[in-house]
């Protein structure tokens, strides 16, 4: 299914008026403030996020999963739903492959598909937590920390490999995610995992390629329940400080403990340069992967703050990071879901964008607590909607994308052509 420029025309059609008197509404508003919306709608329509191939469909808990009807059985589906999202958004022009759920059988058929969609591949992630079929060795208790060297190697070539398909594809980075821990106490020891997980990472470093970059992400509990080899940002910026300048720590939001400072966290990995990637989802208690700014806007907000502050402020040099939605579907159209976690990601950047970074930094120096307070907040309570759906309107998309999606029926078109029990690959 692909969406023709036709019909996302024609979805606009009707809004426009009403979109143009808000736009101005705001505009006015901003100059007001000395803030010129010209700039913050060019920021937002340069703006991409990756979809990772695992999201288009179902998720589902350990405790059952609730199909949606036409889910994408294959790699091609997947990169066409990727399509739909990034025709109405103009947002979603990336994707994040998965290895071994989503193998391209023909890498530069693959490549060239997606370039057809306007989809570029991002970070890689490789797979150490659970066993393939016709695997050796079992990664039941570890896989680049595990004690023999047999189930290490095993590993290390299985990011290797990732990172090869990743070549094929034009992408430029790899994501380790580990679930390396232990249960008990007295089950490991430890030094050794660590030891043995920074050997296991410096052989895959060594195998990127020019120009490619390693994102660690951490996890403080999960699938292990009493300790995560890299369990946090500190372990996770241990590692890549050794490893040398092209690992990067990645912040996934759900990977923290609750009620942790997030935003603190990211301006203390930009101020090393250290921050490579993020990953986008909301939570309430733990790693609930659900529609990003659904439970907590107002942090997302301060974390893009920091965001905005780190690149606007950018020394030592810290790369522009790699941008993913790393959320789960249960029980809402993962299409849906994603256009809403796109949707809230770009919110709280424009918010942040129209902070007064010199009004806010006096009032730093002057102690005046209130003030700043009131700054963050005048720029949070800002209505910026129209903000993002004039940089869609401009890139080609539409302006309300989940509104055009029900309109045009997509998910009854995708259960009519792939019928309703389809299951995508993934957990
Ligand atoms: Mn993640």
């Amino acid at each position: 299914m692909k969406l023709t420029k036709k019909q996302l025309t024609t979805a606009n059609k009707g809004k426009l008026a009403t979109h143009a008197k808000q736009l101005k509404f705001l505009s006015d508003n901003l100059s007001r403030k000395g803030i010129n919306i010209e700039s913050i709608i060019k920021t937002i329509q340069k703006y991409e996020v990756a979809i990772p191939s695992w999201a288009l469909g179902a998720g589902g808990t350990r405790f059952g999963r609730f199909g949606f009807g036409g889910e994408p059985s294959n790699l091609h589906e997947k990169l066409e739903d990727i399509g739909v999202i990034h025709a109405l958004t103009r947002s979603a022009g990336a994707v994040s492959l998965h290895i071994p759920w989503d193998i391209p059988e023909n890498p530069a058929e693959t490549k060239k598909f997606a370039k057809s969609l306007g989809i570029k591949f991002d970070a890689m992630n490789s797979n150490t937590f659970q066993d393939q079929p016709n695997q050796k060795y079992s990664y039941k208790y570890g896989s680049l920390c595990d004690r023999d060297a047999k189930v290490r190697n095993q590993a290390i070539m299985h990011n290797k490999a990732v990172i090869d398909y990743g070549v094929a594809l034009g992408s430029k980075s790899l994501t380790v995610w580990l679930a390396d821990g232990a249960n008990f106490p007295g089950q490991n020891n430890f030094r050794e995992s660590l030891n043995n997980t920074l050997n296991s990472l410096k052989k895959i470093y060594a195998h990127l390629p020019k120009g490619w970059k390693m994102f660690i992400e951490y996890k403080p509990y999960e699938p292990n329940f009493y300790s995560m080899v890299i369990q946090d940002w500190g372990t996770s910026f241990l590692l890549a400080s050794q490893l040398g300048p092209k690992a990067f720590t990645l912040v996934d939001l759900g990977h923290h403990l609750p009620n942790t400072n997030i935003e603190q966290i990211v301006a203390t990995l930009m101020s090393q340069g250290k921050l490579g990637g993020f990953h986008f989802n909301d939570s309430k208690y733990g790693d609930d992967d659900l529609t990003v700014g659904a439970i907590k806007p107002y942090q997302l907000f301060l974390i893009f703050n920091e965001l905005v502050f780190g690149m606007q402020n950018n020394k030592p040099k810290n790369p522009i990071p790699a941008w993913m939605i790393d959320a789960s579907h249960n029980v809402k159209d993962p299409l849906e879901d994603l256009l809403q976690s796109i949707h809230a990601i770009e919110t709280a950047y424009a918010k942040a964008l129209i902070i007064d970074q010199k009004k806010l930094s006096l009032a730093q120096k002057n102690n005046d607590v209130s003030l700043g307070q009131e700054i963050l907040q005048d720029a949070y309570q800002t209505d910026v909607r129209p903000i993002l759906a004039e940089a869609r309107k401009r890139a080609g998309g539409v302006l309300q994308p989940l509104d055009t999606y029900r309109a045009m029926n997509i998910r009854e078109q995708l259960i009519h052509d792939r019928g309703a029990n389809t299951r995508a690959t993934g957990l």
